[in-house]
């Protein structure tokens, strides 16, 4: 196996993201490994990677954990797996130094505006790096490039679940390594390198791909990261076969509130709101702390803005949940009775209808409000940054309703429980036209 210098990638890597910032300040040196033979393979060993680093050196021994998600999974699952992949993180924190690298987003599926970069996009595009780093130690990735020594993956395991299934009325958690199930998603290069879709890395690789059968909460994993594998830095791919540790408990909540939009998001939601749906934070009673670990509201204290908000889910769900999702003229019947009901002149939609569908929506609704971003805003924000602007306007509605089953959805249930808003105003649902017992979600309790 030929040594691991790998430099060439520097350049390319400084190119982008945070790395550029420090190109341009010509420090690229700072981000590139020397040029020193590597420790071999999987050694876990003193001066692995690029010790000589300033940011090395203050990382110290620290281990790495990588993950990644089924590529169909869409952007508001992939939230919920960073959830139960901190708590892991947590367990592992109380025996050794870890760090969490952040996959980057990209090529998802929804993800479908033309000539727009979409792939390796950083978290704190989205996201509030410092809120994430209150809760666990976490890094983008060009920084674990930048630090663990080049574009390498110790260890890569996926996780699958057992062949044999499990014989009902007798769940217990285990964890086994075990032939792959189905077929790896990496090849071995002509070095013996497996290569795969490291989140558009094309550089990056990994040194050894093994399989383990898994049932169980996140948690379960930790043992075999700290004593089967000494791998400095260790990918769990199919991470969504983990479970929650505790759902809905105390660490849940931290981590879910740590999940801070990044403030640009933010502050383009609040102009939308002010400009346009009359709703400010102060007369909304829906003050914002940064610091999501001060943030702790009592619920029902949140009178949120002058209007309705609606998610309204729309392509795949058509088909894919035929029967709780409505027809435009269905929902547009409910959002009326709604705004009755509520006494609110405005309705904000959030939607992926087509264009088709929105003109028709336009027309039976023509009062509703839509956040239409100009092609730069599109462009600077992405198709994910626009959900999330959607998603903050909806979480202040003074009264919400979703879609059955969009995890979309959910997080905005749980972004108004953040925000202390009354549940009743909060876990409501379209109802498809033939459903007979349209039950409502059912909510949650949020814990400190
Ligand atoms: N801007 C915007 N995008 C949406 C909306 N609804 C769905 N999407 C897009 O479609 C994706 C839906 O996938 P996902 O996040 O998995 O949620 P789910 O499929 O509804 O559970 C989102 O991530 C968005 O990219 C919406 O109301 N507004
Ligand atoms: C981890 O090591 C233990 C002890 O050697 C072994 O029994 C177990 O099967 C290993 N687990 C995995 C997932 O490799
Ligand atoms: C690859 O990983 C598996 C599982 O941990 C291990 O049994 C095997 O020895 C590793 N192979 C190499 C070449 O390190
Ligand atoms: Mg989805």
């Amino acid at each position: 196996i030929p040594a691991r210098t790998g430099a060439s990638h520097c350049p390319e890597m400084a190119a982008r993201g945070p790395g550029r910032l420090l190109l341009l300040l010509g420090l690229a040196a700072a981000l590139c490994p020397p040029r020193a033979a590597q420790p071999p393979p999987g050694a876990f060993q003193a001066g692995h990677g690029a010790a000589s680093l300033p940011a090395a050196a203050a990382a110290g021994r620290r281990r790495y954990l990588l993950y990644d998600v089924n590529p169909p999974e869409g952007f508001n699952l992939r939230r919920d797996v960073y959830i139960r992949v901190a708590s892991l993180i947590k367990t592992l924190l109380k025996s050794e130094a870890w760090v969490l690298v952040l996959p980057p987003w990209g090529r998802l599926y929804h993800w479908q505006s033309p000539d727009i970069h979409q792939v390796r996009i950083p978290w704190s595009e989205f996201f509030d790096l410092p809120s994430l780093n209150q809760n666990i130690p976490v890094i983008e990735y060009e920084q674990f490039l930048a630090e663990s020594g080049g574009p390498f993956i110790d260890q890569v395991y996926v996780l699958q679940s057992y062949a044999e299934g499990w014989k009902e009325g007798t769940w217990e958690e285990k964890i086994d390594e075990r032939p792959c199930i189905d077929q790896l998603m990496y090849s071995k290069d002509k070095h013996e390198y497996y290569r795969g879709w490291f989140w558009g890395y094309e550089e990056t690789r990994g040194l050894n791909v093994s399989c383990l059968s898994v049932q169980g909460s996140a948690s379960i994993i930790a043992p075999v990261l700290l004593k089967n594998t000494s791998a400095r830095s260790v990918m769990l791919d199919r991470a969504e076969n983990l479970l929650h540790d505790h759902y809905g408990g105390r660490d849940y909540w931290n981590t879910r509130r740590s999940m801070v939009f990044a403030k640009h998001l933010r502050v383009v939601g609040d102009e939308f709101r002010r400009k346009y749906l009359h709703s400010t934070d102060e007369a909304d009673r829906t003050d914002y702390n940064e610091d999501w670990t001060q943030m702790k509201v009592k619920l029902g204290t949140a009178v949120g803005g002058p209007y309705l908000g609606v998610h309204l889910r729309r392509k795949d769900f058509i088909w894919g949940h035929r029967e709780d999702v409505p027809s435009l003229h269905g929902a547009v019947k409910k959002i009326r009775s709604l705004m009755e009901k509520h006494k609110l002149k405005r309705v904000f939609i959030a939607t992926d209808a087509i264009v088709e569908e929105t003109e028709e929506l336009k027309k039976l609704l023509p009062e509703m409000v839509r956040f239409e971003p100009t092609w730069e805003e599109l462009e600077l924000y992405k198709d994910g940054g626009i959900a999330i602007i959607d998603q903050w306007i909806c979480a202040h509605a003074r009264y919400f309703t979703g879609t059955s089953v969009s995890t979309f959805s959910f997080r905005i249930h749980e972004e108004r429980e953040i925000l202390g808003f009354d549940p009743r105003t909060t876990y409501n649902r379209f109802c498809g036209e033939k459903e007979r017992n349209c039950e409502q979600p059912t909510h949650w309790k949020i814990v400190y």
